[in-house]
């Protein structure tokens, strides 16, 4: 063993006691500057540097040779100093935030464990712990029976969902390929996740084919309008097949009417509730990545839509039951495990443990409008029905000119302004982006229950003190 020099004379790093000492350093390394100082609200959230500066500060070339652990702990260190700390109480910029420490050591024993959820044997606790999951998240929508797959992130699972919505419409697509099938129209609101139409040209759906739904002022989608394009598509050659609704859009946090939306996809006979994209890695805190596809199907749809038989992983002649085996049912080979982390964090707290942090943020987000309303320059785009809060900051130098022909203009200006002061100085992070017709404005998400209301007042304050011009 090396000790604290490492390898000595070029020798790879091989050794197991070399190698588990330089973890237990790196660990400590892990948990002072990123889940220690990293949760500290003295600290920055981010210690920004523009590129070309943040490339010389980091040694990030590789050579011939190895470095010693001295210098490794340096590069871990370096690493965690310059990433942004999304376990900061003020971190406010994705649907992520905050740290579940149960679901970090799950996070920490999958990474260690380094297997892949496709066959049981090779991942036989995985195997039956995704099942209990999916079989647990079904019920809680009603479909004890179905399948579904843990899957890298929410815009595959909608990629999913398009795949086998075909499928089950077409199943010779899979052989055939898109000769066999006709024009296809997918149908979404305007405020949906982009994932819809990376999924449609993906899939060789084509853009042209995804029919956007208009939504009312609060972002919803509306019933009528998907008839309409329902009509229209149809009118164009098209076969309606699947339409995509969301419970909480990206942006505006807008619900989509599912009741109404079911009835018009159960009259056209489209895929609609019949499966489930949900992203546990956000709301919940289970860490990235998390991301379930559920599916209403028992039928075995989702591995006769993937399934390619590859005899050196799936053999027919195995000594066990060969249903254990998942990695039919996933468009990749390999697959991280996910299900680890939402399991132990499930575990610790409990479904009442999730349901309180979730309470937790919806009643901060509701103090933040409360606050926000008795202070002058923050407009809210909507009033919010889920955790963002999407509003326009009015600088007092902006107040009053509402009525000037470059009001708008200089509006859009304000939030990108405002990001930059916020980066430059490390003090908090928020997220802004135009939706159509309206200009840049700011989204705060609150999805950490690790805020407090101070944290809410620290936001207002910021955004005042970094917009006073
Ligand atoms: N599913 C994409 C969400 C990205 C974000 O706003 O964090």
């Amino acid at each position: 063993m090396n000790g604290v020099n490492g390898p000595q004379n070029g020798q790879p790093h091989l050794d197991h006691a070399d190698g588990q000492y330089f973890l237990t350093e790196a660990y400590k390394v892990i948990l002072e500057e990123v889940l220690c100082k990293g949760t500290d609200v003295k600290e920055k959230v981010c210690d920004w540097h523009d590129p070309e500066e943040l490339s010389a500060l980091l040694d990030l070339e590789l050579r011939e040779g190895g470095e010693s652990h001295h210098q490794l702990l340096q590069r871990v260190r370096d690493v965690a100093k310059y990433s942004v700390k999304t376990n900061h109480p003020r971190f406010f910029n994705q649907l992520f935030a905050g740290v579940d420490y149960h679901s970090l050591a799950g996070r920490f024993l999958t990474e260690a464990l380094n297997t892949s959820q496709y066959t049981y044997e090779v991942a036989p606790v995985f195997v039956l712990m995704e099942n209990v999951m999916l079989t647990k998240l079904r019920s809680m929508v009603g479909w004890p029976q179905g399948d579904g797959i843990f899957c890298p992130g929410g815009s595959v699972s909608n990629m999913y969902a398009m795949n086998v919505a075909r499928y089950r419409a077409y199943p010779q697509v899979k052989v055939q390929g898109l000769w066999a099938v006709p024009r296809l129209a997918a149908f979404t609101s305007q405020e949906s996740h982009y994932s819809l139409c990376k999924a449609a040209s993906f899939l060789g759906i084509g853009l042209d084919n995804v029919f956007m739904v208009k939504v009312n002022e609060r972002g919803c989608m509306i019933p009528e309008d998907l008839d309409e394009k329902i009509e229209l598509a149809r009118s164009q050659g098209a076969v309606p097949f699947l339409v995509s609704a969301t419970s909480g859009t990206t942006i505006q946090g807008a619900f989509d009417p599912l009741d109404r939306i079911a009835d018009i996809c159960d009259k056209n006979k489209l895929w609609m509730a019949d499966s489930l994209a949900w992203n546990p890695h956000k709301m919940l805190l289970a860490g990235l990545q998390c991301c379930v596809f559920l599916l209403k199907d028992n039928t075995d749809l989702l591995k006769q839509c993937h399934c390619a038989n590859a005899t050196y992983l799936f053999q027919q002649d195995k000594f066990y039951d060969m249903r254990m085996d998942t990695g039919d049912k996933s468009v990749q080979c390999g697959r991280k495990v996910d299900c680890l982390k939402l399991w132990l964090m499930w575990k610790a707290v409990g479904t009442e443990g999730l349901a309180e942090r979730v309470d937790k943020v919806f009643k901060l987000a509701r103090y933040l409008v409360r606050e926000m309303s008795k202070r002058e320059g923050f407009q809210l785009v909507n009033e919010p029905q889920f955790v963002n809060v999407c509003f326009w900051y009015i600088p007092p130098s902006l107040r009053g000119k509402e009525g000037n022909n470059d009001y708008q203009e200089k509006l859009s200006k304000v939030a990108p302004v405002i990001k930059e002061r916020m980066m430059r100085k490390g003090s908090m992070m928020v997220g802004y982006q135009p939706l159509r017709e309206k200009v840049n404005f700011f989204r705060m998400v609150i999805i950490s229950p690790h805020i407090s209301q101070e944290d809410m007042d620290f936001f207002l304050d910021e955004i005042e003190r970094l917009g006073k011009d």
